[in-house]
């Protein structure tokens, strides 16, 4: 099979001004923006600790004595009420979250260079570096930058191909007020400031830009606030930027001592140097895994074009693409120590970007790490992992402060200081389940790695978060079951609560207690600890409320049957039992997939741009490729030409719009999930393979739950024709395929039969009407499916053909 076109996000004009036309670079400390313009080029600068603000709590500590009334208001139907109450007593009166800053744009001014030839501008997420090359008369002048990983810098290199051509003028600007601009010795520019204050918090961050130029030939001036380069050769400019910020509630680094450390380490090594050891460090990440879904002739056009034509055209090469370019962002977003991608990911270039720019965490936060484990970044996983933990503290006290329990919560907004209280409005805020929904990350971190070292240290989290709602559950007046009050199903309201969205006992998130106390259960078993407090929450568990199929043969999203069919809501919060969790399966629980598969059609394709990657990953989930297809097919379309919905810049960043990062993760966790799933009780090869790829294709480097890598899969029409796996911690593996297979040294593959003997891959019964006995269940969908089981040791190869 053909290799694929070579992995570029090609242009063939400059981006003008505009910021999403524009190549993202990054190191998850440092961002840059690249936009390519010939004559006045822009690098629009991010380093991803510069927030607005200061250590803070936002914590409305009225809600604790108007509990009991909130909860009687929202039993006795009157909703409004109990969300004007709410709004007093819940809702932060103090911050509600800080803003992720800007930190300056570098401007390069080339007079004479307005009318240029032979123009081009790429994005090489096989190296991660962009590249800028065009011509004025016979010189060809080419500009790269990187943000280095190792280094910490952003490295800027400008050659042309003869002699005494580079000239130039570069300044600094920023948005930030009372920024200090100056140069020193004719070479080095710098800018230092405060971040800004916000919502009565004080800006407390200082931040320190160092701007080294160094010229070969030609000569190098300054005026009080640029450089000037005249005639030279080649010119690589280094640019680091470093804060006082050192965690979540101390802000005791030296920035001018970070920065210049940075610079001195970096200052003296090439441009070449620097980058050869940016790509190797970045390769390390990104060449794990490998996808070729075949490509055609439109692999060569300029990728904006491609984009305009991607709904008429089968360009399979595109997709490649962009599920690579999710794996590159979130490489140059997250890096061990650094902070989380947030909702831009590291790349925001507004004093006051949308929702702050902060962290969303019921939902678009999670979404931006669900291909961390599955396309083999799991390093990658930590600074959202170290979040959670640091909620973990915080919210400790807004769980005791706000609601009087042990335990920890967050709600659905935080920021770099970990802020959880509520925000918004009770409408969007009086949502209980941040802590929940993002401690589920440490525990599928566990399920991949089978790593208990790291469960031992993080079992306090889980554990935590389970008695938030072990203390918090009560009740339910009508129903009996155990219910969390006030609670919201996020963001959406149904019609029958006059426009409020508050409720008791929703279903996502008794789908999100039972995830937390599922796994802490088995937590504590893994680790031969807390057998008492295990068994209580077993208890508790069997009092949650099961899912609900209602009257349009939905799913229901609510306890009552109150669903409207015509509602196309983007947040399709009750399908988290579907995807990220498997609480409803095709596999095991048809008659809910079933149900969530109406819901699905009730609420429709097109919506915003992270709505969308969510759906891509529920239709995969549903065994359903052309669909997950079509979602793809929405998702890349230009924005602004979907109705109503969201879709992608030219610069193939995701557009809710506006920009927000979650649809690019989310989208590439979807076509993983289209390849391989290990979430039914076995690793599901090609489980949702849309007819436009089955021709043929190949991937390499999957991660499955339990250890197993998949090495290499190749298909042909549909069919399954290698796949090689390894294991890391041995076990059974149990692999459902299209079609018969056989281990390549002949020896003979069992048919598997009974509950996979694979702890990683047996699941708590699920609260379902269809639940499952422990026998394998066969849905009508899956019959003509093969299944295998195979004893694996740790560190052996395994090869299976397919039988003919
Ligand atoms: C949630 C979503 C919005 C947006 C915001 C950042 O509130 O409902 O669509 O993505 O997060």
């Amino acid at each position: 099979m053909a290799q694929p076109h070579s992995l570029k996000l090609l242009y063939n004009t400059p981006s003008g001004k505009t910021w999403e036309n524009a190549l993202p670079i990054g190191n998850g400390y440092l961002g840059g923006m690249v936009y390519g313009n010939v004559d006045s080029e822009l690098i629009q600068l991010n380093e991803s600790t510069l927030w607005s603000g200061s250590p803070n709590r936002n914590d409305n500590n009225l809600s604790l004595d108007s509990l009991t009334e909130i909860r009687k208001l929202v039993f006795d139907g009157r909703q409004q009420e109990a969300e004007q109450l709410a709004n007093r007593v819940i809702i932060s009166k103090k911050s509600h979250g800080q803003m992720y800053l800007p930190a300056g744009d570098l401007h390069f001014v080339f007079n004479g260079h307005e009318n240029f030839t032979s123009y081009s501008r790429k994005l090489d997420i096989e190296k991660a570096i962009a590249t800028t090359i065009y011509k004025i008369d016979n010189v060809t002048y080419t500009r790269k930058a990187i943000t280095s990983i190792p280094d910490r810098i952003i490295v800027i290199e400008l050659t042309a191909d003869k002699p005494n051509s580079i000239s130039f003028i570069s300044f600094y600007s920023t948005l930030l007020p009372n920024a200090s601009i100056k140069t020193t010795n004719h070479s080095l520019l710098s800018f230092s400031g405060k971040g800004i204050d916000h919502e009565g918090v004080s800006g407390q961050i200082k931040y320190q830009g160092l701007i080294q130029f160094k010229n070969k030939g030609g000569n190098i001036n300054s005026t009080d606030t640029s450089i000037i380069v005249k005639n030279a050769d080649a010119v690589t400019v280094y640019i680091s930027i470093a804060t006082n910020f050192n965690n979540y509630h101390s802000l005791d680094l030296d920035e001018v001592e970070k920065a210049k450390s940075y610079l001195s380490k970096a200052v003296n090594k090439s441009f070449d140097e620097i980058s050869k050891q940016h790509t190797a460090a970045y390769q390390k990440y990104f060449n794990r895994v490998k996808l070729n879904l075949g490509e055609q002739q439109e692999s060569k056009l300029p990728t904006d074009e491609r984009l305009k034509n991607f709904t008429t055209t089968n360009d399979p090469q595109l997709v490649t693409l962009y599920y690579q370019y999710g794996r590159y962002l979130l490489i140059s977003s997250s890096q061990p120590g650094s902070q989380p991608a947030n909702l831009q990911g590291t790349w925001n270039n507004k004093l006051y970007p949308p929702w702050d720019s902060k962290y969303t965490i019921n939902i678009n936060a999670e979404m931006n790490y669900w291909p961390a484990e599955k396309t083999n970044l799991q390093e990658l996983h930590e600074p959202f992992i170290r979040m959670v933990k640091e909620m973990a503290v915080t919210g400790g006290l807004t769980a005791k402060n706000m609601y009087g329990t042990r335990g920890w919560m967050a709600h659905h907004n935080t920021d770099i200081w970990r802020a959880t209280g509520a925000v918004d409005g009770a409408f969007w805020g009086a949502w209980v389940n941040g802590g929940g929904w993002t401690s589920m990350h440490l525990w599928e971190h566990y399920l991949y790695s089978g790593d208990k070292k790291f469960l031992m240290s993080v079992y306090p989290v889980l554990k935590n978060a389970a008695l938030f709602y072990a203390d918090f559950l009560i009740e339910h007046p009508k129903h009996h079951y155990l219910v969390i009050c006030p609670d919201m199903s996020p963001e959406n309201a149904p019609k029958a609560h006059q426009g409020s969205s508050l409720d008791a006992g929703v279903t996502m998130t008794n789908q999100i207690i039972f995830d937390v106390f599922s796994s802490t259960i088995k937590a504590a078993s893994i680790l031969d600890q807390d057998q008492s407090f295990a068994d209580s929450l077993k208890k508790l568990r069997s009092r949650l409320a099961p899912m609900h199929i209602g009257k349009y043969g939905q799913l229901q999203e609510w306890l009552d049957d109150i669903d409207d069919p015509k509602d196309n809501h983007r947040h399709i919060s009750h399908l988290y039992g579907l995807f990220p969790s498997n609480q409803i399966s095709p596999v095991w629980t048809p008659a809910l997939a079933s149900a969530a598969k109406n819901t699905l059609l009730q609420r429709g394709d097109v919506s915003t741009g992270w709505s969308m990657g969510w759906k891509v990953n529920w239709w995969a989930k549903m065994l359903d490729g052309n669909h997950a297809y079509k979602l793809i097919q929405s998702q890349l379309t230009p924005v602004g030409t979907n109705e109503g919905g969201g879709g992608t810049y030219n610069n193939l960043f995701d557009a809710h719009p506006p920009f927000q990062i979650d649809g690019n993760f989310g989208c590439t966790s979807g076509i993983t999930e289209m390849l391989m799933q290990s979430s039914n009780g076995d690793i599901h090869l090609l489980p949702a393979l849309p007819d436009v790829w089955k021709k043929e294709g190949s991937i390499s480097g999957l991660k499955a739950i339990g250890g197993f890598e998949l090495i290499y899969m190749q298909w042909k029409n549909g069919r399954v024709i290698k796949a090689v796996f390894k294991s890391t911690i041995g076990g059974n593996l149990r692999l459902r395929v299209p079609n018969k297979m056989k281990m390549a040294n002949s020896k003979s593959l069992k048919k598997a039969i009974g509950r996979n003997p694979n702890t990683f891959y047996q699941y708590d019964a699920t609260p379902d009407p269809v639940r499952a006995d422990g026998s394998v269940i066969t849905a009508p969908a899956l019959k003509e499916m093969f299944i295998y089981d195979m004893p694996t040791k740790a560190h052996q190869l395994y090869v299976l053909l397919s039988g003919k």
